[in-house]
């Protein structure tokens, strides 16, 4: 990487040749790729942090973004994360738990009551545990999660008011067994597919369901498709921000301090954005043609209790996470 630099070679050439003089190459170039549109505040964040970023570094870290799936969807990002194709990717818990199976816990369905309960789980012991399972796994994943959000239930046929009202619905959800296990015990007929997928799938009626935090909603524009918004708030979805860990170890200590401190302030700004957004978002969406409803939690933890759910995945998870989440939200089963 840093060969071409110490021979001087492009600076000199760019003088002798009559171009304007380039700017240097950096030290490092590191490709980061994910799975939402621009406009939404995970790109707004990464890219102010890659800004800042560079400027620090004095241009010696230099991360180029490549959002919306440009590189293909979550299950190749992953891969090409781990190969080192690419050096960071933001997978939802949902998406790195297909490769670190505890990772999803934090999606346990109707755990989290609220924020605060998140943060403090995710920034202290349950997040330390989930980031020790990905380091074994040889990725970094930085301290601080960034969020997707509470999601909720949007449909072209019907709103979800109680638990029987997802009996056979046709539902998009990510490509994880968290979601299919629950969507299953709640009675619907989950499919997984990838993000971007999930569009163009409603639009042919492939699936009449999906279920996102409404941030996304609104900046995939998936209210084109849906009809109906049930505020289900059945999990609570982050973003683990990680490197490949070969390249993250490779890198000097200074550089590893300015690219860490960057991306984890721009993660606890990017919390408050959605948290904003949140405030906002429905009577956007209202307008926009959305109907909402709001149901109420009871029905849903019931029947995921009588269909084994949370017994389910105390056992897949294992005690000691359990244990962890359970100090967070209370006792679930
Ligand atoms: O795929 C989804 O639904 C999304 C965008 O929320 C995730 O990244 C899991």
């Amino acid at each position: 990487r840093t060969a071409l630099r110490r021979l001087g070679a492009i600076p000199a050439l760019a003088l002798t040749s009559g171009f304007p003089l380039i700017a240097r190459a950096a030290d490092y170039t590191l490709k980061y790729g994910n799975n939402l549109p621009v406009t939404h505040p995970l790109n707004i964040r990464a890219q102010e942090a890659a800004e800042r970023i560079l400027k620090e570094s004095n241009g010696r870290v230099d991360i180029k973004i490549f959002p919306n799936n440009q590189l293909g969807g979550d299950t190749d990002m992953l891969a090409q994360v781990r190969s080192g194709g690419i050096d960071f990717f933001t997978p939802s818990a949902l998406v790195i738990a297909t490769l670190v199976p505890v990772a999803a816990i934090n999606a346990v369905g109707f755990a989290f009551k609220d924020y605060n309960q998140v943060w403090s789980a995710m920034d202290g012991a349950l997040g330390a545990h989930v980031r020790a399972a990905i380091a074994q796994r040889r990725l970094y994943a930085f301290e601080k999660m960034w969020d997707n959000g509470f999601r909720q239930t949007t449909s072209s046929k019907a709103p979800v008011n109680t638990a029987a009202d997802m009996e056979g619905l046709k539902i998009r959800v990510p490509v994880s067994s968290l979601p299919i296990s629950m969507f299953k015990g709640l009675g619907a007929a989950p499919a997984s597919l990838q993000f971007s997928e999930v569009y163009s799938s409603l639009q042919t009626k492939v699936v009449d369901a999906q279920e996102n935090p409404l941030p996304i909603i609104q900046v995939a524009k998936l209210y084109e498709v849906q009809k109906y918004c049930s505020l289900t708030n059945h999990i609570w979805d982050g973003y683990w921000f990680i490197a490949n860990g070969r390249m993250w170890e490779g890198l000097p200590q200074d550089l590893k301090t300015i690219v860490a401190r960057g991306i984890n302030e721009a993660g606890l700004a990017q919390r408050e954005d959605i948290k904003k957004l949140n405030a906002s978002v429905q009577s956007d969406l209202e307008g926009k043609g959305l109907l909402f409803n709001q149901p109420s939690a009871d029905s849903f933890r019931e029947q995921l209790r009588s269909a084994g759910f949370y017994k389910e995945w105390q056992g897949r998870f294992g005690n000691e996470a359990w244990t962890l989440l359970e100090q967070a939200v209370g006792k679930l089963a």
